[in-house]
């Protein structure tokens, strides 16, 4: 089977109500983004910041995946799909995509502040004083601005081996995650779906479907299924 990658942004959840975070009415139009996703926002206020992942949370499980998240999982039934997401929420998961790695954390998930390694599946909010099982500081296990990527190079691998590359959604501003359509061999179909991001600066040609997800990406799926 040929190797589909995708990479999503923001903009692949935006129609199911979930806020975007550069577009106008945008997340951080609230917030200073280094107030509440960032270390030292982290330790200048975690309640803050813990309240601020407390309000995405409720959003996100009010929300349900849309027909962007559904024709990936039509793509399935004939590609070896690969979604590589920056978005923290599980409409992908819930659409049914099989192969899901979250590049920026799960918003559903807390991890230890001290032992990185223990992560835990949320069923309620976060709040001061919640430790992990070895006695620290919960926090949500979210990738900050200023924190590596640490699964940046398992995708980076999955981007070399595409044989087709997808870009949904995404303002393509954040790095290393935007850097990742460097690692597509030159010969590969690029196929973006965003009405207003434009990687014309990248010197390879791209199928542009300047329109939202829902109608974008649908098209996208029934040209590469036929
Ligand atoms: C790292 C979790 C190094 C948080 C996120 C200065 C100071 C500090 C850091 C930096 C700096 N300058 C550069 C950096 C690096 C920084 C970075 O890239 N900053 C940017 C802002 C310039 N990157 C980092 O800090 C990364 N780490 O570099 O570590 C290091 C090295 C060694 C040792 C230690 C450290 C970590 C980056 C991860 C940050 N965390 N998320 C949270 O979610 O709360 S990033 C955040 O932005 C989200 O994950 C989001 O996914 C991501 C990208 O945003 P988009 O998804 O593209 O969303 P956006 O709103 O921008 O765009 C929406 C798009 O959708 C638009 O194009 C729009 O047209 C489109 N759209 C709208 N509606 C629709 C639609 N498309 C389709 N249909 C629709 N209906």
């Amino acid at each position: 089977m040929k190797k589909v990658v995708v990479l999503t942004g923001a903009g692949i959840s935006a129609e199911s109500g979930i806020k975007t975070f550069r577009d106008s009415n945008g997340l951080w139009e609230g917030h200073d983004v280094m107030e509440v996703a960032s270390p030292e926002g982290w330790a200048k206020n975690p309640e803050l910041v813990l309240d601020f992942y407390n309000q995405r949370r409720k959003n996100v499980r009010q929300s349900k995946p849309n027909a962007g998240h559904l024709a990936l999982v039509d793509l399935e039934a004939k590609y070896d799909v690969h979604i590589i997401t920056q978005n923290v929420d599980d409409l992908h998961e819930r659409a049914g995509s099989r192969n899901v790695m979250h590049l920026h954390g799960e918003i559903l998930q807390a991890k230890s502040s001290q032992h990185e390694e223990l992560v835990y599946d949320l069923e309620e909010d976060i709040h001061w004083g919640d430790k992990c099982e070895r006695g620290s500081q919960l926090r949500p296990n979210i990738v900050w601005f200023g924190e590596m990527v640490p699964a940046f190079e398992e995708a980076a691998m999955i981007a070399r081996n595409a044989d087709i590359f997808m870009i949904i959604g995404t303002s393509m501003i954040v790095y290393p995650a935007a850097g990742l359509i460097h690692y597509v061999e030159k010969n590969i179909p690029v196929y973006l779906v965003d009405p207003n991001t434009d990687i014309s600066e990248v010197d390879r040609s791209v199928f542009h479907f300047k329109e939202n997800a829902t109608t974008g990406v649908p098209r996208v799926v029934q040209q590469l299924l036929q």
